[in-house]
């Protein structure tokens, strides 16, 4: 018997989380300008899911997923793309929407079930937070072929859980954006638990990075708590996807460390011990620490920032409550460019007074 096919599947990370540099660093890495924007989206991310969840806790705001321990992905990948690429994300990754633009009223507005909050003002082509796992991957490639067959430089990127990897959807959508090499950068924020299922069930794949191989395109996984290893391999994919390369996949690891949404309780199904170990792994904490450790920036920055982000936050918030809210008929509006005549005369009798009263 002879071997037909070798692969392999590489790792990338650069700042461990004790800041020690493991790996020559990237050019990134050395420009304070960026790093230090970064860390301020990074910040108000976190400040953000705070707001959220405690606005959740007093019955202002839905279900919430939050984000803690993840913010270094989402910031990474809504830094490097441009304004004309596409967001594909799921429900986690606030972070990413909000360094494209997007207002955290709208976010808190579409966390508290009010449409108008996914009518973004700007990045109008980014897609609403995908809630069904996977289901966005293959509009990811639908929207990759449409940018390969207008000719235009543009890249989709679709953000997606290890859970989601098991889905049917995720592997068609690999297999079309190969066949077809679209433009599509596939980042799965590998967070070790799809709500109480852990990795290890997920799937017996030694790396979810090698299910891209499996279809015909690289697949690599990065430090996902490590911004600028995040952030030079989203770089990279981006460059080649809009230099006509093809599509790529990066298995970011990373871990979940709230709850997985706030109607869950995580601490009936992981341990203290598994959480301690990542929080010294805070992607928040590596990107400041080595800020603080290389000079260009000092705790009183730090404490300047942290008001101004719960400030924003806070203000956001107000804008939030105060917004009047959608009428009911509004449930009709955002699917159809016109509205079914069925539909159309249950908008109108509900419009009438008294209907939807009891
Ligand atoms: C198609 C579909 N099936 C089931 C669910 C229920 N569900 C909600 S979140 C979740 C786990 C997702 O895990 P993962 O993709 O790892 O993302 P994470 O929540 O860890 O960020 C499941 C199964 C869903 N939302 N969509
Ligand atoms: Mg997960």
């Amino acid at each position: 018997m002879q071997c037909v096919a070798q692969f392999e599947v590489c790792y990338t990370g650069y700042l461990d989380h004790e800041l020690r540099v493991t790996e020559p660093l990237p050019e990134l890495a050395r420009d304070p300008v960026n790093l230090i924007a970064a860390y301020r989206a990074m910040t108000e991310a976190r400040a953000f899911d705070r707001k959220a969840i405690n606005l959740q806790r007093t019955g202002q705001l839905g279900t919430f997923a939050s984000c803690l321990g993840e913010e270094a992905i989402a910031v990474a990948v809504g830094l490097a793309m441009r304004p004309e690429d596409v967001l594909l994300p799921m429900y986690r990754h606030h972070g990413a929407y909000l360094s494209r633009g997007v207002r955290i009223e709208e976010l808190l507005a579409y966390w508290g079930g009010d449409e108008r909050g996914m009518d973004f003002q700007s990045v109008r082509e980014d897609f609403p937070v995908a809630v069904p796992i996977g289901t966005h991957a293959p509009h990811a490639v639908g929207v990759g072929y449409a940018f390969k067959y207008r000719k235009e430089p543009r890249v989709a990127v679709c953000l997606l859980g290890d859970g989601g990897t098991s889905r049917g959807d995720f592997y068609e959508a690999m297999n079309a954006a190969a066949t077809w090499d679209l433009p599509v950068v596939f980042v799965v924020c590998n967070n070790l638990w799809a709500i109480s299922v852990p990795r290890k069930l997920q799937s017996r794949a030694q790396t979810l990075a090698q299910k891209a191989i499996a279809a015909g395109f690289d697949g690599e996984q990065v430090d996902g708590n490590d911004y600028i290893a995040v952030r030079d391999r989203m770089d990279r994919a981006l460059q080649r996807a809009r230099g006509g390369e093809g599509p790529s996949l990066i298995e970011a690891l990373t871990y979940r460390m709230g709850d997985h949404t706030t109607a869950d309780d995580a601490r009936r199904y992981r341990s203290a011990e598994e959480l301690e170990f990542w929080r010294q792994r805070d992607p928040v904490d590596r990107l400041r620490g080595y800020l603080l450790q290389s000079g260009h920036w000092t705790q009183a920055d730090d404490e300047a920032l942290q008001s101004e982000c719960q400030a924003a936050v806070d203000q956001a918030a107000e804008i939030y409550l105060q917004r009047p809210p959608q009428s009911a008929q509004s449930i009709f509006d955002y699917l159809y460019e016109s509205l079914p005549r069925a539909y159309a005369d249950q908008r109108k009798a509900l419009a009438e007074p008294g209907a939807g009263d009891d």
